[in-house]
């Protein structure tokens, strides 16, 4: 069969939630259909290179599965009986059951809940704009960023860094706590280059022998939690052995004898014990950063999905600040540029026409909120209607079973717009049919790196198929708000954005599709200082000038944090009930729970399994393919072992998200993770949690 020929190619973005924001080229078949997707070459962090499920966005985009007609549930709740509606009827019956909620236990009781399953703003954040003139109860995005920009900024004052494009001008790459092979398949171009073209070492810090750490030339694989004291022990030996840049500290940290003489205890013995790596390796690792002037940290978020996850994150990032490695082209460290793109988007979020003052809920404590969880409620009244953009809390936030729980309430009214029915559209009383990234207009901030690109829409809808913008739009006007922001279209608010934030016009930045924000790049390095008032990184962080840099609200105590970069002994321990630590990596061909309906990354990822150290299977028999549960006090879960030297002792690594269906009883493995607010602000740690494990058969009688 000949394959269709593409009638033309045009530039797009990757929507998804990835630091990479791929600038693609897409070529159209015709106006209904799309044929390969490509990196693009001429930008330079794409460089012509995106992973394998975007590449195969066909399967996506025209997947047999999609949803395309407005639904409203018949049966009983998550029975999957639904009838088909017209727009206008469903958008009627939701004001309606809004304004009646409304009337009956105030504004509040209303959370809009979204998160990043687009990264256009426009898209992604307009729900805002509906939230605020109704004065509905505000949302505190803390599930994927809670612990890491918060661990970032406490050192550095701003959520910025070197251009990563220069980690191809370094002489060592320090890959520390992200799986980039499969989160962000980028950082390797860049990298490998550096290792091509100038010998360069790359060092790779994670919890189990990752595909990122099979390209590294160190890895390091340590116990979940653990990379502060790791961090501690490496500043112990650069002062030790002569390796840190006094001159450097004193003009640009605060470093100080107190400091010093902390560090003094924090021997790599002392580490060893906790980390579980060998003196020899954690003084290799440091002489290595300490001897290579141009060190590149590229720190991701994987590392910082524990308790402690803002700690380790300062941590890591002292080094460079104590070694001066952002004084050298090729050094310093990057984890986003997400403080830096300087947006005006008061249009967009219409956060200027707040109503009220409404509570904050947190994200990631959607399974306490929805089960009347007083402390997470701040002592305010139950949720009662929901309305769910791009995410599916179903699957991916923590602690499932209260989740579950919460959104099997009789008295919750749960609308879900979304591409696919997923474990959340399950339980909707209404389903509204979404759009895809080609399917409408919007522009992505590539917090991996420095551009803004802008996609627009390239094909007609499926069926009925409407974008979040004109769902927010529509609701809202028929919610009684006049503002004249509901009147626009997606490309208008684009244009208003940039316009305002002095970005310039849209219709220049259409012809190319991107705008470059790269700084100076010795304001990128803090050349002439941080960012704090007095231009010193932090070795003592200052979590409450933290808090108002990024206007957090915190649900934790920051005088709960250690004085200075520390190890915090905070995270879930292991017991004898519990005798294993469990991190829920990433898988390479999805993307949290999205691509776990399309036909390529199902059969690359096979069935939900968990990697165990042979020494564990033995003791416990279990061979390789059985089937195991694996429990705590939250539930328990069921996998396929998969013996493999990979991990540690005692660590268990399950990559998902993998449909909450796949696994055996249907539950997914969130219900094994904690939904308690990380320290200093909140956040989810997704890969710290203490767990049983068992070959299935067994009872557990604990
Ligand atoms: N294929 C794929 N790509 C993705 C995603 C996906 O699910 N799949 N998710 C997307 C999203 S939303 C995000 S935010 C990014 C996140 O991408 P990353 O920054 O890579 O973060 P994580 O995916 O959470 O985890 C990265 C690695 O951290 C490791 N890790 C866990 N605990 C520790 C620890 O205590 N110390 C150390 N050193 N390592 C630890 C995990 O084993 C994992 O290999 O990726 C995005 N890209
Ligand atoms: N165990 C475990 N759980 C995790 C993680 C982990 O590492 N381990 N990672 C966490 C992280 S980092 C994150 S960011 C969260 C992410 O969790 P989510 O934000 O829920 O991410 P996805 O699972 O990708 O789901 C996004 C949904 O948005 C839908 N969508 C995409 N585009 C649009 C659109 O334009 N309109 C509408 N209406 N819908 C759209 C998709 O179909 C998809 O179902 O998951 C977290 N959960
Ligand atoms: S690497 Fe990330 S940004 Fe690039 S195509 Fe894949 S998911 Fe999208
Ligand atoms: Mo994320």
């Amino acid at each position: 069969m000949n394959k269709p020929v593409a009638a033309r190619t045009v530039r797009s973005v990757c929507p998804h939630d990835c630091p990479s924001v791929c600038a693609l080229d897409v070529d159209l078949i015709d106006a209904h259909t799309i044929g390969r997707v490509r990196g693009a070459k001429d930008d330079p962090y794409t460089a012509g290179v995106i992973c394998e499920k975007v590449a195969r966005y066909a399967e996506r985009i025209h997947h047999p599965d999609r949803l395309l007609h407005p639904m409203r549930r018949v049966g009983p709740k998550g029975a999957g009986q639904w009838q088909k509606i017209e727009w206008d009827e469903a958008l009627d019956e939701i004001a309606a059951r809004f304004s009646a909620i409304e009337d009956a236990f105030g504004a509040e009781s209303i959370w809009p809940y979204y998160y990043a399953g687009t990264m256009g703003h426009v898209q992604r954040d307009g729900i805002d704009r509906l939230r605020h003139g109704k004065g509905y109860s505000l949302q505190y995005d803390t599930i994927c960023t809670g612990t890491a920009w918060p661990g970032y900024i406490a050192g550095t004052g701003l959520l910025g860094g070197v251009n990563p494009e220069q980690m191809a001008e370094s002489d060592c790459v320090v890959i520390w706590g992200t799986n980039a092979v499969h989160t962000q398949v980028n950082v390797m171009t860049h990298a490998m280059r550096a290792r091509r073209e100038r010998g360069a070492q790359i060092v790779v810090i994670d919890v189990y022998d990752t595909a990122t750490m099979a390209q590294a030339d160190m890895g390091l694989v340590l116990r979940p939690g653990s990379d502060g004291a790791l961090a501690v022990a490496v500043m112990h030996v650069l002062l030790r052995d002569g390796l840190a840049d006094r001159a450097y500290m004193s003009r640009f940290t605060d470093f100080d004898a107190g400091f010093e003489s902390h560090l003094a205890s924090r021997t790599p013995e002392w580490a060893s014990g906790i980390t579980g790596l060998s003196v020899e390796e954690i003084t290799a690792f440091a002489h290595l950063v300490g001897m290579t002037p141009a060190s590149f940290f590229r720190l991701g978020f994987g590392f910082t999905r524990q308790r402690n996850g803002a700690s380790n994150m300062h941590a890591a990032l002292c080094i460079p600040a104590m070694t001066g490695a952002w004084r050298h082209r090729g050094g310093g460290a990057f984890h986003s540029n997400s403080g830096t793109f300087r947006l005006d988007k008061t249009r967009l979020t219409g956060a200027d026409r707040a109503k009220g003052q409404p509570r904050w809920l947190d994200m990631s404590e959607i399974g306490p909120i929805l089960t009347g969880d007083e402390r997470a409620l701040h002592g305010g009244g139950p949720v009662k209607a929901m309305i769910v953009q791009n995410t599916n809390p179903a699957a991916v936030a923590p602690d499932q079973t209260l989740v579950r729980k919460g959104f099997a309430r009789k008295d919750l009214f749960l609308v879900v717009h979304e591409q696919f029915m997923t474990e959340t559209a399950e339980v909707a009383d209404i389903v509204l049919p979404a759009t895809m990234f080609l399917e409408h207009n919007d522009y992505y901030t590539r917090g991996g790196h420095t551009r803004v690109l802008y996609g627009p829409q390239v094909v007609e809808r499926p069926g009925e198929a409407r974008s979040n913008h004109e769902v927010i739009n529509a609701l809202a006007v028929r919610l009684g708000l006049d503002d004249p922001s509901f009147g626009m279209d997606d490309k208008a608010v684009v244009a208003d954005t940039f316009s305002r934030s002095g970005y310039g016009d849209l219709a220049e930045i259409e012809k190319t599709g991107f705008v470059d924000r790269e700084r100076p790049d010795a304001e990128a390095r803090f050349a002439n200082g941080f960012a704090w008032p007095d231009g010193k990184f932090r070795f003592a962080p200052n979590w409450q000038g933290t808090a108002d840099i990024k206007g957090y609200h915190w649900v934790c105590d920051p005088a709960d944090m250690p004085r200075y970069a520390d190890y915090h002994d905070v995270n879930e321990r292991a017991d004898a009930e519990h005798p294993f630590r469990l991190a829920t990596s990433p898988a390479r061909a999805f993307l949290n729970s999205t691509f776990n309906q399309t036909r390529g990354s199902l059969k690359k990822q096979g069935e939900p399994s968990v990697f165990i150290h042979p020494d564990d299977a033995n003791g416990l028999k279990i061979a390789d393919g059985d089937a195991v549960t694996l429990g705590n006090r939250r539930g328990t879960v069921e996998l396929t072992a998969r013996l493999s030297t990979s991990t540690r002792v005692g660590v268990l690594v399950a990559e998902g998200l993998h449909r909450n269906k796949a696994h055996r009883q249907g539950r997914g493995i969130n219900t094994l993770t904690n939904a308690a607010p990380a320290l200093p602000f909140g956040g989810a740690s997704f890969h710290d949690a203490a767990v049983w494990l068992r070959p299935s058969e067994a009872k557990h009688t604990a």
